[in-house]
């Protein structure tokens, strides 16, 4: 990764024109006295305007009807995509000047520039109300509040996209919500319409690859790439044109849950990723991402074995690498879920000067739809005034009526060109600061009909497959049996192992066997070898534990003296340890002393965690033993191969007959085997490196190499 940008400069320009902008419409009711919406201050706000005491209530009551009525009206529409989400604020800045060549866009290119951003996470499928952690592409929406205008970089956490053309969407996402007679399963993919559409359109088979992989069980929004998806074309000084992939790279690496997890999260904790990117805000761990470019010359458009206007190829990294242009930076939270995270408005063709589209026919279709689905969620076409929405520089235009007109225009002109006002707004002069399309020649005839260059499904979906590790391949091979194992109508399961069969042979017997049903005779394509490194999620950034979760689990007698080296080290290198009880409140440790508890174990899971850890004490690791809940705890945490440590007596709760890794006796330093780090030592003399191996096995995430089936859990 490259060099970071330095500290944090708070007076770079532009770094708080947005949070600045929003100052002056933020509320703080503190010591304020409750009004109207008209601002009549009230003398009672808990009973009604009734005729008599038990009397019917009055009409007349202006405060409860209004009260009533804006309660009734409260509710907007959600997303019909990507209805769940949550935000954040934070800025954008270049590392250098790299792309000056080929772009104008300031906030990409001159490293002087600090650009406000709103960024929004979501799941695509869900409703509003449905869990985070459910088996589903993740969206990741950025707003850049540039000084040349809004420009929106709406992606997604997987780099291609089911299909390619964008009349088919509609279509797509009727298959993969509930289904429309009985509104079941809420937010997922398993079930029959959905694996129907995938049978009977193979060009989805690339993203199902992605989609049926731990990507899309991110551990955290912090903890998974993002995509631009579509090739888009960046535009210099000359107006020549670049073509460009977007990438996102979390600087705490790319992790993910795994399923079983994943599911009991669901019901444990549902906000998990959205509490995660929260509380992280919140703590000062600001979540960061790296911005990478991957530049393909004009004159380069057909040099590749796929075509650059189809969102269901990538850019293998190893054939064009990706460039690191700039940081992310996401620091603060939003003050209100509504206004803020729900009203925010993006959409694609939110575009400044130095970056435009291509004719991949599912953006063309998307530059569309935004703004169209946007003007019945948000009531009309006056929701750019919605502060999350305003850009930081002025709007001046002749577009005026509308629902909700905020600003009061004054003249007597809203027109162009008009000499009544001199003209006013005119025209800017060209330069780089004033968007002018990209010139492009086209010519052609009038067909529905798809390039031959888009007719490859299958290449790309076998490269992801050749890519995957070991592990990856058993957790795709799972969930396929999981999510065709969901479908009931065996025909369906059929084609879509028929489908697999064109992806790797290998591949489709074995999700055939898990399902019943009958192998594919033979392999219908040889399978071309070819893969990509990059990506395996194994390639990703395993340096750091940093923001890292670990449970240490304490009971009365406990050593004292070890948990808090531990916790204390633990926190200087911003890994973040809470100590769980069998009951909230105090432990008493083996020293006398009262050690506070976070929460009692009851409250939590081992699924809520990164790692556990048992501390030294043999009345603690007693009273633990005898706890059921907490060596559930521990076994789960051993099932989904997270780290799991212990020092001193806590060792001997390990000695359990699932667990394979060596443990550290008498007269062992520290020991690490499978994930599993132990020391006999305890108390003052518990060595940091007994907490530096925890470290490195919560920065490297979990170890695969674990066996787990025998684990009950
Ligand atoms: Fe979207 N998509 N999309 N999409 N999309 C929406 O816009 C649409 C596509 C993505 O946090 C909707 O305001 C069409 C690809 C994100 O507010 C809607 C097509 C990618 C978000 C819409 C696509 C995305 C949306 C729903 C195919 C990744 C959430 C509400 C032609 C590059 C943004 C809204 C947020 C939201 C349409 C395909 C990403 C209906 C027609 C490809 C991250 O306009």
């Amino acid at each position: 990764m490259a060099a970071q940008p330095g500290p944090p400069d708070d007076t770079s320009p532009g770094t708080d024109d947005k949070q600045r902008q929003l100052d002056a419409v933020r509320v703080d009711l503190t010591g304020s006295e409750l009004t109207t919406d008209q601002g009549v201050r009230v003398d009672h706000t808990d009973d009604a305007l009734k005729a008599g005491e038990r009397g019917p209530t009055l009409l007349e009551d202006f405060h409860a009807r209004e009260k009533l009525t804006r309660f009734d009206h409260e509710r907007i529409p959600e997303r019909v995509v990507h209805a769940r989400g949550a935000g954040a604020y934070g800025y954008f800045q270049p590392y250098d000047d790299r792309l000056v060549p080929y772009t104008v866009a300031e906030f990409l290119a001159d490293p002087s520039v600090r650009t406000p951003v709103f960024v929004r996470f979501s799941t695509v499928a869900g409703s509003r109300g449905s869990a985070d952690t459910v088996r589903d592409v993740r969206g990741f929406a950025t707003k850049f509040y540039t000084q040349q205008g809004n420009y929106d970089l709406v992606g997604n956490n997987i780099p291609v996209f089911f299909i390619q053309d964008g009349i088919k969407f509609p279509d797509l996402v009727h298959a993969l919500k509930p289904e429309p007679h009985n509104e079941i399963p809420q937010a997922q993919a398993a079930h029959d319409t959905f694996w129907d559409f995938v049978g009977q359109q193979p060009e989805t088979l690339h993203m199902v690859m992605w989609l049926i992989s731990d990507r899309a069980l991110p551990r955290s929004y912090r903890m998974m790439q993002g995509f631009g998806v579509h090739t888009f074309r960046l535009v210099n000084a000359e107006g020549k044109g670049t073509f460009v992939k977007f990438h996102w790279t979390p600087v705490l690496g790319t992790h993910s849950l795994v399923w079983d997890e994943a599911q009991k999260i669901a019901g444990k904790d549902p906000d998990y990723n959205r509490r995660d990117l929260w509380d992280a805000i919140e703590r000062g761990h600001h979540p960061e991402y790296e911005l990478g470019v991957q530049l393909v010359a004009e004159e380069d458009e057909f040099a590749f074995d796929f075509d650059l206007l189809d969102a269901t190829k990538i850019i293998p990294e190893e054939v064009v690498p990706v460039q690191p242009v700039g940081r992310l930076t996401l620091n603060r939270n939003p003050d209100n879920f509504f206004a803020e995270t729900e009203q925010v408005a993006f959409h694609t063709a939110n575009l400044v000067p130095g970056i435009d589209f291509t004719n991949d026919p599912l953006l063309q279709f998307r530059n569309f739809s935004y703004l169209d689905t946007q003007l019945i969620r948000l009531g009309g076409p006056n929701f750019p005034q919605i502060p999350v929405n305003s850009p930081v520089v002025p709007v001046t235009n002749n577009q005026r009526d509308g629902y909700h007109q905020h600003l009061i225009h004054k003249g007597r002109t809203s027109y162009s060109e008009n000499a009544l006002s001199d003209g006013y707004p005119e025209i800017a002069g060209p330069g780089p600061d004033v968007f002018s399309h990209y010139q492009e020649k086209v010519e052609g005839h009038k067909i529905r009909r798809r390039s031959n260059s888009f007719l490859d499904f299958t290449s790309q979906a076998t490269l992801f497959w050749n890519s995957m590790s070991e592990p990856e391949r058993k957790h795709i091979v799972a969930a396929f049996q999981f999510e065709l194992g969901r479908v009931t109508d065996r025909s369906v399961r059929a084609t879509v192992v028929d489908r697999l069969n064109h992806v790797d042979h290998e591949l489709a017997v074995l999700v055939a066997r898990g399902i019943g049903g009958p192998e594919p005779p033979a392999a219908v394509v040889d399978n071309h070898g070819r893969s990509s490194p990059a990506l395996s999620q194994l390639s990703t950034a395993m340096e750091s534990a940093a923001t890292r979760q670990v449970a240490v689990l304490v009971a009365d007698g406990v050593d004292g003296a070890g948990v808090s080296r531990l916790v204390a080290w633990l926190r200087e290198h911003q890994v973040v340890p809470e100590l769980l009880a069998p009951s909230d409140g105090t432990v008493h440790t083996v020293e006398g002393d009262d050690l506070t508890v976070d929460r009692a174990i009851t409250t939590m899971a081992s699924v809520l965690y990164d790692g556990v850890v048992v501390p030294c004490g043999p009345d603690s690791v007693r009273a633990l033993a005898d706890n059921g809940y907490a060596m559930h705890f521990i076994a789960e945490a051993y099932k989904h191969h997270k780290p799991v440590a212990a020092f001193g007596t806590g060792v001997d709760l390990l000695d359990q007959p699932w667990v394979s890794a060596s443990l550290a006796r008498d007269g062992a330093g520290v020991v690490v085997d499978q994930g599993v780090v132990t020391t006999p030592v305890a108390g003052e003399d518990l060595a940091t490196e007994f907490a530096e191996a925890l470290r490195a096995e919560l920065a490297r995430h979990r170890a695969w190499e674990r066996p787990t089936d025998a684990v009950p859990a």
